[in-house]
């Protein structure tokens, strides 16, 4: 187990799809493949600049600015700020990435930001906004985003005073936080699989439980030292090598020595305090000014949570109708790369990322930045995996057009629309948790989350849930088989009557789509699991995320967990189910499940095998909310 690895990561790609691209093979499913030394043109259609652009503390910031070597007229910037390495944008890879608005006529430009790779000063994890703004010389991510794009108006020629800024992952927060006091040329922005709140739901924690596997490797990666570089396990199948790691102390005491800032803050930090909300974006997103054009997967195994929850807070601001949401069947960046029609086993049937790029994101910054074209952008537009349709709606979720039904978790691992009528203490299915055994979240061998030589990290939300399905800790619930579509459009809750032996614990569902039986094109997609919606929540949290309460043994408590969103049509001949588990390993770390202040200091000994007993009666009436689309008759 070392911190410094060997491997330095190959950053080129994941200037245009977040992380996902670091340190992957173009074998995979990445935007490497975008990049990959396709051609051995030198003549191309770019010139490019590279620059330090002076920050207002002093600092320079390194930039690449690539600009058309022939235009019509003046042409607006296309802006991307990056903590991953510009080193792989040059004038014949930015064709294969940004080939579908390189015919619109831009300047591109690229920004190592603060800290990271060429760039001076210091990386700061999300950095949060300058306290102190009447400080002319403090500084965040919005002033230099303000800065660069004041240097740039005055010192690249032949532009037209319009700036449009996007980015996926760490880059699309950086754009969404140039809207915080955006400069006057910003007139349009697309933040892409933002994060809006570490703690509530992006990549570092779902509703206060830790994401372990993803806030180790990401925060080692990016912090120690100014480019990028990888983690070194010494073992292939990370479940054994996190398991094997034992108490989150081990980490600081054996390996980390306190040297990675934010392990710190994890460490230090476990409830929902004043660190995470500073760092969080509701609180700033109080106005839209410029359009907006937030974008989400709906398999985005790091940032769903993020662009729609970012979409939501501007909506109640937006009364100009600038706010747009686009959500559709990809994982992390799936967009911006390859054509979308599949994910995984999963087939959409048609090239969805090509339509988001050509029809979607291109026409958007065509219009704000050339005057070009018309916006026939609706409000949300958003893809039904199931029918594999592209919807439009003129609200997300919609307001009209659905009925919130529950089903509930019956006897015999049946789901039904109708309540149980079963009385007493019997009513409930019941098994052991074991932290020293935990459910794993993907099939084994898991492989570190970035390996170079492929990880199942990109499309793990899509694999068959069968893997797991009737383990004796996993409990599954099912609807009969489906005799015509259901269709679901909006949120999703689940509330779980939960009562254990133990002081705390976690509560994982996961919606799933269970295949026919038979039939299927594919023999393996027969009966296969496909999870639609999923979450994990930590039951010390129920009552407030700022201050933990261990729960009462053996006492029944409801413990409601959001689904969040989605847009699905369970076909005829499907059906729903419902699975129920207490690990997620090692995407989520092992809850002791005795209760401890901070489970970052837990001793071995509090790890407690728990038995769980889910509930299903009248009194305790476990559920899962579905926003069901009502049919219309014709
Ligand atoms: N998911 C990555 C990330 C973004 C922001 C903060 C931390 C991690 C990424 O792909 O950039």
């Amino acid at each position: 187990m070392s911190l410094a690895s060997p491997l330095r990561a190959f950053a080129a790609a994941s200037v245009f799809v977040g992380a996902a691209a670091i340190n992957v093979s173009p074998a995979h499913e990445t935007g490497a493949r975008l990049l990959a030394p396709r051609s051995t043109q030198t003549d191309t259609a770019f010139t490019m600049r590279e620059v330090m652009i002076p920050m207002r503390d002093g600092v320079k910031l390194y930039t690449r600015i690539l600009v058309p070597k022939s235009s019509d007229g003046p042409l607006p910037f296309l802006f991307v700020r990056t903590p991953y390495g510009i080193d792989g944008v040059t004038p014949q890879s930015l064709p294969f990435a940004f080939g579908f608005m390189v015919k619109d006529g831009y300047i591109f430009v690229f920004q190592d930001s603060r800290g990271k790779f060429k760039s001076e000063g210091t990386f700061e994890m999300q950095r949060p906004p300058r306290l102190n703004r009447a400080d002319p010389k403090a500084i965040d991510e919005s002033t230099d985003a303000f800065d660069s794009i004041e240097w740039m108006l005055r010192n690249v020629e032949n532009n037209n005073g319009r700036v449009g800024m996007t980015g996926v992952s760490y880059p699309g927060w950086l754009a969404a936080m140039a809207m915080l006091d955006p400069h006057p040329a910003l007139k349009a922005v697309s933040p892409q699989a933002s994060p809006a709140d570490m703690w509530m739901g992006d990549d570092f924690h779902h509703n206060g439980a830790f994401r372990l596997s993803y806030g180790f490797e990401y925060a080692t990666m990016m912090e120690s030292g100014k480019d990028v570089e990888n983690f070194t396990f010494d073992a292939y199948d990370t479940y054994d090598w996190y398991l094997r790691l034992g108490s989150l102390k081990n980490v600081n005491d054996k390996l980390l020595k306190g040297k990675i800032p934010t392990w710190n803050d994890f460490s230090k930090r476990p409830n929902y305090d004043g660190f995470w909300k500073r760092q969080a974006m509701k609180d700033y997103l109080t106005r839209v000014t410029i359009p907006t054009l937030n974008v989400a997967g709906w398999w985005d195994q790091e940032d769903f949570y993020g662009p729609v929850t970012i979409y939501r807070e501007l909506e109640k601001h937006d009364t100009q109708k600038l706010n747009f949401l686009v959500i559709g069947p990809w994982n992390h960046g799936g967009w911006m790369r390859g054509e979308g029609a599949s994910l995984g086993n999963i087939q959409f049937g048609q090239p969805t990322a090509r339509f988001f790029r050509d029809s979607l994101m291109a026409p958007f910054f065509n219009f704000y930045l050339h005057d070009k074209g018309t916006l026939n952008l609706a409000e949300a537009t958003v893809f039904e995996a199931g029918s594999n349709q592209w919807k439009r709606y003129d609200s997300w979720p919609p307001k009209t057009g659905t009925t919130n039904r529950s089903l509930y978790f019956r006897e015999k691992g049946q789901l039904a629309f109708e309540p149980s009528s079963e009385t007493g203490p019997a009513a409930y299915d019941g098994y052991v948790s074991d932290p020293n055994k935990p459910v794993p979240y993907r099939q084994r061998p898991i492989q570190a989350t970035y390996e170079p030589r492929g990880s199942g990290w990109y499309t793990w939300l899509t694999e068959d849930q069968r893997f797991v399905h009737n383990r004796p800790d996993v409990l599954s619930y099912e609807l009969p088989t489906l005799e015509s579509d259901l269709t679901i459009a909006g949120d999703i809750t689940v509330t779980v009557n939960l009562a254990t032996s133990a002081s705390d614990a976690d509560v994982i569902v996961k919606l799933i789509d269970v295949y026919p039986d038979t039939g299927m094109k594919e023999l393996k997609m027969n009966g296969y699991q496909f999870m639609v919606a999923n979450d994990v929540f930590r039951a010390r949290f129920r009552k407030s995320a700022e201050k933990p309460e261990p729960l009462v043994p053996g006492k029944v408590t409801d413990i409601t967990v959001d689904l969040h969103t989605q847009a699905y049509t369970f076909k005829k001949g499907h059906r729903v189910m419902v699975q129920v588990q207490s690990s997620w390993f090692p995407i989520i770390d092992r809850n002791p499940q005795k209760y401890v202040p901070n489970i970052f200091e837990a001793k071995e000994s509090d790890f407690t095998v728990a038995s769980q007993k889910v509930f299903r009666s009248k009194q305790y009436p476990s559920r899962i909310v579905l926003p069901i689309v009502e049919r219309v008759t014709p």
